[in-house]
């Protein structure tokens, strides 16, 4: 596997100096943040990107994400516009020697929490998600926002869009997912793309708001949408994970062994209730998810793709964007590579 490092470009408070000092790693996974969704990223960005990293001694190894504009979800006519948007991103990226892509298919709202500094007891702060809280929630307030959200949305246009979504029902939003996977494999194939789709963060239903790719059955029939590795998965352990009934290792396991995980997050989280749980540092036993059994899945298959620090917590006074600290990435980061190393020792 290959340790990498999200880095949010030139406004992450964290330089690429010091992500470079951490030992072991040696990508990072960014994007074009300066283009809006559905638009081409033009070549010149990428190329930019792509320097800038390289002249600090890193290389760009996965683009997360290409956001899917949300009238491909919806499957209204202007999809085909935005479809061969999205072909033409991949063909700059491949130019560019991008192999790597991770997106998600999730209606309106990226991952969400209800807290982003709850205290945990050892005065650290950790992203949660607490149910009866998002219950009380209202997403149409208009004064809403948590990470995850797209904040350009404005009140009107956050209605809109949520009334546009009454009349996608499951079996809908899977025919939308189909036909954009349909035109959109070809091109990563060609351009030798693997492509990542990413759990929804939670994986479940989140203010009225569908969610399909949330276990491993549903995982199973996107794959069967389109049969190639190109059609793969980013396996998310803090998003599958925070479901109890995924088993998160035997799906790493069982999608490896098909060759469809073509990107890896590891987070871990803490179930504190049926549908509630609180972000953890990496280690075990902090959380519910055993990283020693992921990384012993992961040299199972013999992976050797891109693997990144999700979320962290924010310890030792930093402050900046929630789960996205330089400190707790990093010490997850090393113990990652640790368990790596003591895992393929063991078994020379
Ligand atoms: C990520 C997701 O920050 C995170 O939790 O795991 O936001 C992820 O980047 C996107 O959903 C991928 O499209
Ligand atoms: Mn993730």
């Amino acid at each position: 596997m290959k340790m990498t490092f999200r880095w949010y470009g030139k406004e992450d408070p964290i330089s690429l100096e010091y992500i470079r000092q951490i030992p072991g790693m040696e990508g990072i996974v960014s994007a074009i943040y300066d283009v809006p969704v559905g638009e081409v990223r033009p070549l010149e960005k990428i190329k930019a990107l792509k320097q800038e990293i390289e002249d600090a001694g890193l290389v760009l190894s996965v683009i997360e994400s290409v956001p899917v504009h949300e009238d491909i979800k919806l499957g209204k006519p202007t999809r085909d516009k935005y479809i061969e948007n999205y072909c033409q991103t991949l063909r700059h990226l491949s130019q560019c020697g991008i192999r790597t892509v991770c997106y998600n298919f999730r209606p309106v709202f990226d991952w969400t929490r209800s807290q982003l500094d709850f205290k945990l007891e050892d005065g650290s702060t950790a992203l949660i998600y607490d149910e009866t809280d998002i219950e009380k929630m209202n997403p149409l307030s208009g004064e809403l926002t948590l990470p995850g959200w797209d904040s350009s949305y404005t009140k009107e246009g956050l209605e809109a869009l949520f009334n546009d979504y009454k009349s996608v029902d499951e079996a809908q939003l899977w025919e939308n997912l189909t036909y954009f996977v349909r035109k959109v494999m070809p091109v990563a194939e060609e351009e030798d793309i693997l492509m990542a789709i990413h759990p929804d963060d939670p994986p479940w239903k989140i203010f009225g708001l569908l969610r399909i790719i949330t276990n491993k059955e549903n995982l199973e029939r996107f794959i069967n949408i389109y049969d190639s590795k190109h059609n793969g998965l980013t396996m998310c352990s803090g998003s599958l994970g925070a479901d109890k009934n995924n088993d998160f290792v035997d799906m790493l396991k069982y999608f490896g062994d098909k060759e469809r995980v073509n990107f890896v997050h590891a987070r871990n989280v803490k179930l504190v209730g049926e549908k509630s749980f609180q972000e953890a540092a990496h280690l075990s036993e902090k959380g519910s998810i055993d990283m020693y059994e992921v990384i012993k899945a992961l040299h199972s298959f013999g992976y050797e793709g891109p693997i990144r620090p999700d979320h962290g917590r924010m310890i030792w006074g930093e402050t900046g964007k929630p789960g996205y600290g330089l400190y707790d990435r990093a010490l997850g980061a090393v113990y990652l590579n640790g368990l790596y190393e003591a895992i393929t020792k063991a078994n020379l």
